[in-house]
This record gives C-alpha cells, structure tokens and sequence, in this order.
C-alpha cells in the first residue's frame, strides 16, 4: 500500500484537507476532491469558500507549473475534471440562495478557446446571485452570439477568452454588433486571465470583470443602470 492510499481524507483538520485538495487536483483525482468538497460543506463550509480557497486555490498551483512547463496539456485536462468533479456538487448550492431572478446574461468562451473552468464559474455564481443564464460553450463564432441575442433577450452579453490569440475576437463580435446596430441594446462584459480594463475599453465592451464576484457586482451594477435609465426615459 503506498503512502497516498493511507491518507483518510476526514481525518484531515480543515487546513491539512485544503492542502491535500491542491495535490489532489494537481494529481487529477476526481473522486478525491469530490470527497472532500463533501467532507467541507458536511464541516459547515459556505460554498463559495470552498471553490475560491481550495479549488480556485488549487488551479492556480497548476496554472503556474503549466505556464512553467512543468504540467502538460494531458496533466492540465485530468486537473480541469477533478475540478469540475467539485464544482458540479457546489453548482446547486450556489444556485440556490433563492434570490429574485434580477436578470438575463447570455455567455460563451470565444471561437478558437476551448477554456470553460472560468465561464462555468462565472455562470454559476451569477445564477446564486439570481441571473438567469443561457450558456454557449465553448469556441463560439460570432452568429453563435448574435442568435442567442435574438432568440433569448438577455439584458448582458458575456465572453470569455485565456489565450491572448483569442481575446482579440471579442471585438470581432462587437464590432458585428455595431454594424448590425444592436451593440447598445446590451451590456457587454467581458473577463479572461489575459484581459484587462485597458483591453476591454479598447474593444468597446462596457466593462472587464477580473473574476467571477466582481462579474456578479458589475451585472448588477449594470442592470440596475439600465432599469434605472428606462423608468426615466
Ligand atoms: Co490553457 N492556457 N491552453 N488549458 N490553461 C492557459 C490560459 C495559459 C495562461 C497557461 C500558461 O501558459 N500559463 C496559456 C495561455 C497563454 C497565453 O495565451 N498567453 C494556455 C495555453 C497556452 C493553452 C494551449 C494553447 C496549450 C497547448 O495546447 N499548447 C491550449 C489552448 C486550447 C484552446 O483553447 N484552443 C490550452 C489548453 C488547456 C486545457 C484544455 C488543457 C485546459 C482547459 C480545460 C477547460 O477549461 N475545460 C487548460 C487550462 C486548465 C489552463 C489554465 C491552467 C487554467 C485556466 C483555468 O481554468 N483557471 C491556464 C493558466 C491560468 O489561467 N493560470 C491556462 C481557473 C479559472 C477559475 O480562472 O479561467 O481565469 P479563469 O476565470 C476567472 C476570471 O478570468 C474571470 O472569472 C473567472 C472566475 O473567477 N472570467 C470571467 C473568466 N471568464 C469570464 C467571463 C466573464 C467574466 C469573468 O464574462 C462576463
């Protein structure tokens, strides 16, 4: 029996668990984080907790040794589905503040990117926060966002890109938007590791969200511009 198969995760005090779920999801294992994600919210742990401290935490271990070549893209997949496995269980608790539904976002990772860990998040949390959510996938072309834009009504349009080849999109879809003169229509925001406030000014989206609460506040924020601006007009 190696040393890793002595290790009884509810044993483990809150801070010795978090850091076994850093290893465990550096080392891909699904069952092993779903288990304590479990054994955390059984020990009274708010799950927004859970997914900033022990899987956000976790990934950025793995995004740092990938950006070092130290993981491989086969390594990074096995990471990315462990941490899946334990977002799937806090999805519903998160979605589940019963808060009034205060809006609509459409959201989709940009065409050429394949990364959806951060828009599933941001999906997520803004479906706690009493949004509804239409949710593209990944890799969508500019018609992929036009038609959902017609076809669902939402009052935001989120996108997301992690590669700097692909964060340039963004104002492909935009600018489609202008010409078809729907752009003000929409909240446009936009969030990825590689953007910034500069690149999303630039672009001509209404604002850059650094992470998935600043996201939650600033589709707030936004929204409640919007009903405000339409009871005076
Ligand atoms: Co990719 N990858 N990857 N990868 N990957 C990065 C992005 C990279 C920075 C790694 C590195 O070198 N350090 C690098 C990009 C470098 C660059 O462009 N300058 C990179 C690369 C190079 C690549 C490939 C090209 C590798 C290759 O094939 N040689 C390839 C590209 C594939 C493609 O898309 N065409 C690739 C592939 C992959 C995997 C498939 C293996 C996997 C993705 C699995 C998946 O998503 N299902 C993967 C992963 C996991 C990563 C890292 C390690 C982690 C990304 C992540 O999930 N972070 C990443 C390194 C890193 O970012 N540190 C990396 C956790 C997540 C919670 O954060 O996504 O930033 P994040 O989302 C945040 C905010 O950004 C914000 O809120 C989220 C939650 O707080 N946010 C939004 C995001 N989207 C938003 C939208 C909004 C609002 C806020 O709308 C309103």
């Amino acid at each position: 029996m190696s040393e890793e198969d002595d290790i009884i995760l509810a044993e483990l005090d809150d801070e010795e668990l978090v850091q076994q779920m850093f290893d465990d999801l550096y080392d891909g294992l699904k069952e092993e984080i779903e288990e304590a994600v479990t054994i955390l919210l059984d020990r009274g742990w708010a799950p927004y907790d859970i997914l900033t401290k022990a899987l956000v935490g976790g990934m950025t271990i793995v995004g740092a040794d990938f950006r070092d070549g130290i993981l491989f893209v086969p390594e990074v997949l096995l990471a990315a589905n462990a941490m899946k496995g334990g977002m799937a269980i806090l999805k519903p608790l998160l979605a589940e503040t019963g808060a009034p539904r205060v809006g609509k976002m459409v959201i989709g990772t940009v065409k050429g990117d394949i990364h959806d860990i951060g828009k599933n998040l941001v999906s997520m949390m803004m479906e706690g926060a009493g949004f509804e959510v239409v949710d593209l996938g990944i890799n969508n072309p500019v018609e992929n966002y036009l038609n959902a834009l017609e076809t669902e009504g939402p009052d935001i349009l989120g996108m997301s890109a992690l590669l700097t080849t692909t964060m340039p999109y963004m104002k492909v879809v935009i600018d489609t938007m202008v010409e078809q003169g729907i752009r003000d229509d929409y909240i446009v925001l936009v969030g990825g590791a590689p953007l910034n406030e500069e690149f999303s000014r630039a672009i001509g989206a209404d604002a850059y969200c650094r992470d998935a609460a600043v996201a939650v506040e600033t589709a707030k924020d936004w929204v409640g511009r919007k009903h405000n601006s339409q009871k005076s007009a």
